[in-house]
């Protein structure tokens, strides 16, 4: 339990930091970082196997954000977890800054690949699952992609072409938030079953609740023991999750808090 309320304690700290780096430059995707502020967690604190000081270390696992846009929730579990100094959050999108709004990993360390252009991210992390195998490493692919970009042709490609090489070490998570930029993913172009797409390219299928940390460690936990097929765990968050204002709504896809509604979402936070 202990560990539980620890993850829970530094999820909300990732939440207050998103909300302070999207304020501070005025721009930036607040409702899939927030929603996925509690995945980025358990990831950066407990299941990732990863050296913030060596961040080229060659046994490390690989964390690949497809989805770029929500990479102030990642910026902030970086600097959190020590890669670079906090205070360099406040230089989120700004010119020059090496947190660039869609990430640059030949600017970052610790990043896996550069982002922002959406549906490519599985293609290179199946890539990257790939080359482990070959190399006969025990590391392993992690890819996060948005259900938005799953409009995307070449992600089925890429599924596809993990099913062939049976990339048991490659596990891609799912934000199923049912939002994109415009509106609700059912209306603007449908995806329905993401359990039956994935079992009709043979993956094996975990679902969970994005926003409970236990029922996350629960579904990590049964991740470990699957073989033989990659593997998507499809996870349901709410979009702005712990701002009361920003929770569900599309419009805060990519639109900046004011200074009040900044202020009233710090103090939502602080509460929990
Ligand atoms: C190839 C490509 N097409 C369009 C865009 C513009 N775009 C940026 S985010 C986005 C919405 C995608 O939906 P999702 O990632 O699910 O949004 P979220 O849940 O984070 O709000 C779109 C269309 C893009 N970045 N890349
Ligand atoms: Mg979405």
């Amino acid at each position: 339990m202990g560990e539980v309320k620890n993850l829970r304690t530094r999820a909300n700290t990732l939440r207050q930091d998103i909300i302070r780096m999207i304020s501070e430059v005025g721009s930036g995707h607040p409702a899939g970082a927030l929603g996925m502020a509690d995945i980025f967690a358990v990831l950066y604190f407990h299941i990732l196997k990863h050296n913030p000081k060596k961040p080229d270390w060659e046994d490390r696992d690989r964390l690949v954000l497809s989805n770029g846009h929500i990479c102030a929730v990642r910026y902030s579990a970086m600097a959190r977890s020590g890669y670079f100094p906090v205070k360099e959050l406040k230089t989120f999108r700004k010119i020059n800054s090496r947190l660039q709004g869609h990430p640059s990993y030949l600017d970052l360390p610790g990043l896996e690949s550069s982002s922002g252009s959406l549906g490519q991210g599985l293609s290179v992390a199946a890539g990257m699952a790939l080359a482990g195998k070959l190399d006969k490493k025990h590391y392993k692919i992690y890819c996060v992609v948005s259900d938005g970009e799953l409009d995307e042709g070449s992600s089925w490609e890429a599924i596809n072409a993990a099913n062939k090489w049976q990339l048991d070490n490659l596990i891609v998570i799912v934000d199923r938030n049912y939002i994109q930029i415009s509106g609700n993913t059912e209306e603007i172009w449908p995806l329905g079953s993401l359990r039956k797409k994935f079992e009709s390219y043979n993956w094996h299928v975990v679902e969970t609740d994005g926003n409970s940390i236990k029922r996350l460690l629960g579904a990590f936990d049964r991740i470990k023991h699957m073989k033989g097929k990659p593997i998507v765990m499809i996870a349901k968050t709410v979009p702005g999750k712990g701002v009361s204002f920003m929770e569900n709504n599309h419009v805060w896809h990519g639109k900046p808090p004011s200074r009040e509604e900044t202020e009233k979402a710090l103090r939502e936070l602080q509460k929990k």
